[in-house]
């Protein structure tokens, strides 16, 4: 009585019990098949010596657990609303034909300016720092894939085969996501596509699997004190009891080479570390020169144009040439169309708006824009009350060589067409004579080397 007692009042986990090898009154039917399964182990699987960590267990697997289900949704939506941003109503969202799988679609507002900024770079940033969690819960768990027979029933069955897109889901997404961040488009259209039909598979999974177990553990979580847990030292350290048939805890632990603590320590200092080296890339500011991890973030220099570039003038092919006196701004889709060169739109009225380009890749930056209204132009051209606008640059044959704005991009006061940054002539890396700029629009869109605009008016 007074052991008992006193074991619970230090929340310390206790040595498991024996537990029983054979679990014979368990099966589901067909019984008779999963039993001669049983029998037929694979010489090497289910041993007892293999993962023998002691920290193993419901508890430690929940924790992981509980911080992904908490954290996992927000990437999940803002992912989501990334691919809406595109505007998949212009089939400029990719993939584009998704059939059944397509999302209600609203109008991506222009207010606040900075909306895609923070839903990209959140996406961006807390999908890096889960890494770890998620490495950590899939630790956590190994066993199981290895546990004989593979299943004791039909739900069992299905129950793992959700496992299989889970965790195949979530690797997925992490390897394409990280991919695309440091190589940028080398994969072309196919890491969109595959990133986003990667998305639902996961995300079925994931929804499958929270309805499994969020009752076993957030039940776990309450019968074990937090704080007794984290106070436990590595050599008070022992395996948590647990005799549910697909128990986590080792069957031979060995001793303890670290607490519960330390290795939560170590997961969450390996997400600080991801943060640090990547969040600055989004957050700007004092930040920016940590984030290693992701360079094209940094910026080089403290120039009027001294800001990241996402694809160089030289690589899209884009000349002095192109760009010089011989440049004209084609607008049209009104009753006739219109050129203009450069000295002419200066010469209009010039607006400033101080709004960020947002890259999918999570970078962001913020600069000071000046140029005309998009809505001026649509003015003179013949168009004032625009249904979208489609802008395409002088650029040949890259794939963000054009853009479809909707009509409250077209609209907003703060959409430019830009001809200067703070202060100075655009570059010809930054769009150099003319570029589109509008608050919350997708950076892929900021079409640069503008050749024209098309007014649709339906
Ligand atoms: N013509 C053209 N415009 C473009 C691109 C491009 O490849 N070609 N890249 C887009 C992308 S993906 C981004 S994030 C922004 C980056 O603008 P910056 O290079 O001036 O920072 O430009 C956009 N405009
Ligand atoms: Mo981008």
């Amino acid at each position: 009585m007074v052991m008992a007692s006193n074991q619970r009042g230090t929340g310390e986990p206790q040595r498991p019990e024996h537990r029983a090898t054979e679990h014979t009154s368990s099966y589901g039917f067909p019984a008779r098949l999963w039993q001669a399964l049983a029998r037929h182990r694979p010489p090497g699987l289910g041993r007892t010596r293999a993962w023998r960590s002691p920290l193993r267990g419901p508890w430690l697997t929940s924790v992981f657990g509980a911080v992904l289900v908490a954290t996992l949704p927000l990437v999940i939506i803002t992912g989501l609303l990334d691919y809406i941003a595109y505007g998949p109503q212009f089939g400029q969202a990719i993939p584009n034909d998704v059939g059944w799988l397509h999302l209600p679609l609203f109008a991506w507002p222009t207010r606040p300016s900075w909306l895609f900024r923070l839903t990209e770079g959140l996406h961006v940033v807390v999908g890096l720092v889960l890494i770890p969690v998620v490495v950590a819960k899939l630790w956590s768990v190994v066993p199981r894939l290895f546990s004989w027979p593979p299943a004791r029933s039909i739900a069992q069955v299905l129950e793992r085969l959700s496992l299989l897109l889970l965790v195949g889901g979530i690797l997925f997404e992490i390897v394409t996501g990280v991919l695309n961040i440091q190589y940028d488009y080398v994969f072309g259209f196919s890491f969109y596509t595959a990133h986003y039909y990667g998305a639902w598979v996961f995300i079925g999974a994931f929804v499958v699997h929270v309805a499994l177990k969020l009752r076993r553990m957030i039940s776990v979580l309450r019968s074990r004190s937090m704080r007794a847990m984290l106070r436990t030292s590595r050599t008070d350290t022992r395996p948590e009891s647990d005799d549910a048939e697909d128990s986590l805890v080792a069957a031979a632990p060995a001793v303890p080479t670290m607490s519960r603590r330390a290795a939560l320590a170590l997961v969450g200092g390996g997400s600080l570390l991801v943060a640090v080296l990547t969040a600055g890339q989004a957050i700007g500011g004092v930040t920016r020169p940590a984030a290693l991890l992701l360079p094209r973030g940094r910026s080089y220099g403290n120039g009027p144009t001294d800001f990241q570039i996402n694809r160089a003038a030289a690589a899209a092919g884009i000349t002095v040439r192109d760009t010089g006196v011989g440049w004209r701004l084609l607008l049209h889709g009104g009753p006739q169309p219109w050129q203009f060169d450069r000295a002419q739109l200066l010469a209009m009225p010039q607006y400033s708006a101080t709004l960020p380009i947002a890259c999918v890749e999570g970078w962001s930056t913020t600069q000071t824009w000046t140029g005309v209204r998009l809505r001026d132009l649509a003015t003179l051209a013949g168009v004032p009350e625009p249904s979208s606008a489609h802008v395409r640059s002088l650029e040949r044959n890259g794939a963000f060589n054009q853009a479809t704005l909707q009509a409250n991009q077209v609209l907003d006061p703060d959409s430019l067409l830009a001809l200067r940054v703070n202060g100075a002539d655009l570059s010809i890396d930054h769009g150099y004579p003319a570029r589109i700029i509008v608050p919350a629009l997708p950076g892929v869109h900021c079409t640069k080397w503008v050749s024209s605009i098309k007014f649709r008016n339906q």
